[in-house]
């Protein structure tokens, strides 16, 4: 392994971005023509009360710059956040399978970025709404840009591209009155729903919990489709990408999801920015499923069809590779809005399947560019340029930032020695895959089952996890006006599994089916519930510690020193900024006001004891409130000592069975339980239902 080649591509794409980094300086105000200004306050005018003169142009300049400051949104996915990070695979394992060095020389390390998104919100709207995630990923390497452009869920709402623009038209805000922003919960989503029973399994994901993730760091990233690795010899394998987070999968609460959305509707992007800048970094591996080509037909389903995963217990997943991200970008706008991912965009070695919705993806990425980024030249862009040397006859267009030299741009040409000579070793090869067929349009048969695999992942599910589920849809549909839309997708419901459609119906008004549907085929799959997943480290978590005059400093102290180490952020929140005077006459240093915050921006909270302190927090409402909710939202409730009285006045009661409601007398003990608690995110089977929300 070489570290001085690691070093060298590291370093290759931000060298390339400092090209075009811009820091600020010290000289003098110009415009864009480098004339130096000494007043941009006061118009040009005539005397002091005058109309404003046309000529002047440092007010004309910098009125119309600002006029043309925006630029459309993503037509989906408009609301996003990113990172720059770093990939590099474990060993040469993946040779055998694929020509793409990045996937399978481990001295490479390949410089990422990614962009996380909603789908349906606008850019402004709010980050913990209930809607898939986007997890797309731009891997700079040697031969090329690679873009996974994948979700936080493996499988897709339609099966065919054609139906996209249907499909999004009926998720977006309804057209008439552009209501609502950024929610599944209306008629017309449904109504698509209820008519197109192919989005029967994505809706099972988009119920569950998956669809409201606590970080973008706890989160899965799939491909969905399934792609082709091709080997240096030609020979191509099926594969699905998989990111598998270090810190597992974790989710909000829905209640606690709609308060954030006022609280902090920057919650995760804000998340993902502090725990870069914080140094905890989040990780995930590349994990790969691979069928040879002769198994393409031995499932029961067609992988070529996007609604459909392969259980991680038939074909399992192999974990190829690690991502970390560690570096913020310097300016939202030229990195994170004007990254351009395409999933076109593959290297030697990895190839397409014949899936439809991937064939029209190809399509749209692109085409999408030109009027979001306004002309063919977007690649130029730093956040977009591969490393990877770029040479080729394409000329002109808006934004044209080269000044290609030489007068031959067509090939072939005599009068540029031939150059740019065509590539000999290296270059893309599509895979010559055989097909034949008669032009028609039609559904494959082999896509018509649709719901055998959402009643797989409803049989996969804890029972808190089929609670929450039961209680999203009762929710969006109790949001539908017409009752047929209702009455329809309850019917779908019990082709999934009778038991589900009766407790949906039950909420929503509608008459529950008397007859079982398609009869459940009992099969699970485990990888598919998040009661299985990693929940080892509170890195990333954060902390609340409420005072008050009066506080127990050791607890404050314990808590830091045991979680800080770990990657946790902890807090101390008081009714004012400033300090509090510790019962040992200690100054306590006080990171929020009590009234900024809310429960629901913290993963637990801890109430240190001193009877005074617990005292001055029980007739503090805002206090008593803090505990409650984050109990009601099933966090890790901690109390040293007093600071159980806080605890009986938020109307808590103590059971021996919930290991995340914590009372100790001995600081350090408290803090390891919290520790262990904070790691395993929430006990969500707590009975809390009678504490108010
Ligand atoms: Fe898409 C953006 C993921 C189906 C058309 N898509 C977009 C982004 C992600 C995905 C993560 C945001 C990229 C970014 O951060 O800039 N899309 C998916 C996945 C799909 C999928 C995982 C199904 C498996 N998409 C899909 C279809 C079409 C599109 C079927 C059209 C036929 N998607 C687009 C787009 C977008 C886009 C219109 C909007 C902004 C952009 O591309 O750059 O081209």
């Amino acid at each position: 392994m070489s570290s001085d080649r690691d070093t060298t591509a590291r370093a290759g794409k931000q060298r390339d971005l400092d090209r075009a980094r811009v820091a600020p300086d010290d000289g003098a105000l110009t415009t864009d023509q480098g004339i130096r200004v000494d007043d941009t306050d006061n118009s040009l005018t005539v005397g002091e009360r005058g109309p404003s003169l046309l000529e002047d142009f440092h007010l004309r300049e910098k009125i119309t710059h600002f006029d043309h400051e925006r630029i459309p949104e993503r037509v989906v996915h408009a609301r996003g956040s990113g990172a720059y990070g770093r990939f590099r695979p474990y060993d040469d394992s993946l040779a055998e399978y694929t020509a793409a060095r990045f996937l399978c020389d481990p001295s490479v390390e390949t410089e990422v970025f990614v962009r996380f998104s909603t789908v349906a919100g606008s850019r402004g709207s709010a980050d913990t709404v209930r809607d898939v995630r986007g997890f797309a990923t731009k891997f700079y390497t040697e031969q090329g840009n690679f873009d996974l452009v994948g979700n936080n869920m493996p499988v897709f709402f339609i099966q065919d591209g054609i139906k996209f623009p249907d499909f999004v038209h009926a998720v977006k805000p309804e057209p008439h009155n552009e209501i609502p922003q950024a929610q599944s919960a209306h008629d017309t989503l449904w109504d698509f729903v209820q008519l197109q029973p192919e989005t029967m399994h994505m809706m099972m994901w988009l119920m569950s919990d998956r669809a409201v993730p606590r970080s973008y760091a706890m989160m899965e990233g799939f491909g969905v489709h399934t792609f082709r690795l091709v080997n240096a010899a030609g020979r191509s394998t099926f594969v699905k990408f998989h990111w598998k987070p270090k810190l597992g999968v974790h989710s909000l609460d829905w209640d606690e999801t709609q308060k954030i959305a006022g609280k902090d509707p920057d919650f995760n992007r804000r998340d993902l920015w502090d725990n870069i800048e914080n140094g905890a970094y989040p990780e995930f591996e590349l994990g790969v499923q691979l069928v040879p080509e002769e198994d393409e037909h031995r499932f029961g389903y067609d992988l070529l069809d996007p609604t459909k995963i392969i259980p991680e217990e038939e074909v399992p997943v192999r974990k190829v590779g690690r991502m970390v991200l560690d570096r913020n970008p310097e300016n939202f706008f030229a990195e994170t809005e004007q990254v351009a991912f395409h999933i076109g965009n593959v290297v030697p070695g990895i190839d397409f399947s014949d899936d439809p919705l991937l064939q029209a993806r190809l399509f749209s990425y692109l085409d999408t560019q030109l009027i979001r980024l306004g002309g063919p030249n977007f690649p130029q862009l730093p956040v977009n340029r591969p490393i990877a040397t770029v040479r080729n006859h394409h000329r002109d267009g808006y934004h044209q930032t080269e000044i290609a030299q030489g007068r031959a741009a067509y090939h072939p040409n005599s009068l540029s020695g031939g150059c740019p000579a065509l590539a000999g070793e290296g270059a893309y090869t599509h895979f010559p895959e055989r097909v034949e067929g008669r032009k028609i349009r039609k559904r494959a048969d082999s896509f018509a089952d649709h719901y055998s695999q959402a009643t797989l992942f409803w049989n996969s599910m804890a029972d808190w996890e089929k609670g929450h589920i039961v209680s999203a849809f009762q929710f969006e549909l109790g949001k539908v006006e017409h009752k047929h839309i209702r009455e329809g997708v309850v019917a779908h419901l019990n082709e999934v599994d009778h038991e589900l459609a009766v407790q949906v119906a039950k909420g929503i008004g509608v008459e529950p089916p008397k007859a079982t549907g398609t009869p459940n085929h009992g099969r699970t799959s485990p990888a598919l519930s998040q009661a299985n997943t990693a929940a080892d480290s509170p890195k990333g978590r954060k902390i609340a510690v409420l005072a008050a005059d009066g506080v127990d400093s050791g607890v404050v102290a314990s808590i830091g020193e045991s979680l800080v180490g770990e990657g946790a952020v902890v807090e101390i929140l008081a009714a004012d900024d400033g300090t509090v005077q510790a019962a040992n006459g200690a100054r306590v240093e006080v990171t929020r006001r009590l009234a900024t915050v809310a429960s629901v921006l913290y993963d637990a909270v801890v109430v240190p004891g001193g009877q005074e302190c617990v005292e001055a927090l029980a007739a503090d409402g805002d206090a008593v409130h803090f505990v409650a909710e984050a109990f009601k939202h099933c966090k890790p409730v901690a109390a040293h000592a007093e600071g159980r009285e806080l605890l009986e006045k938020a109307g808590i009661a103590f059971t021996d069975d919930d290991p995340a409601l914590i009372v100790a007398s001995d600081a350090s003990v408290l803090a390891s339980r919290v520790g262990v608690a904070v790691a395993s995110h929430r006990n969500w089977t707590r009975k809390k239902d009678h504490i108010p929300a």
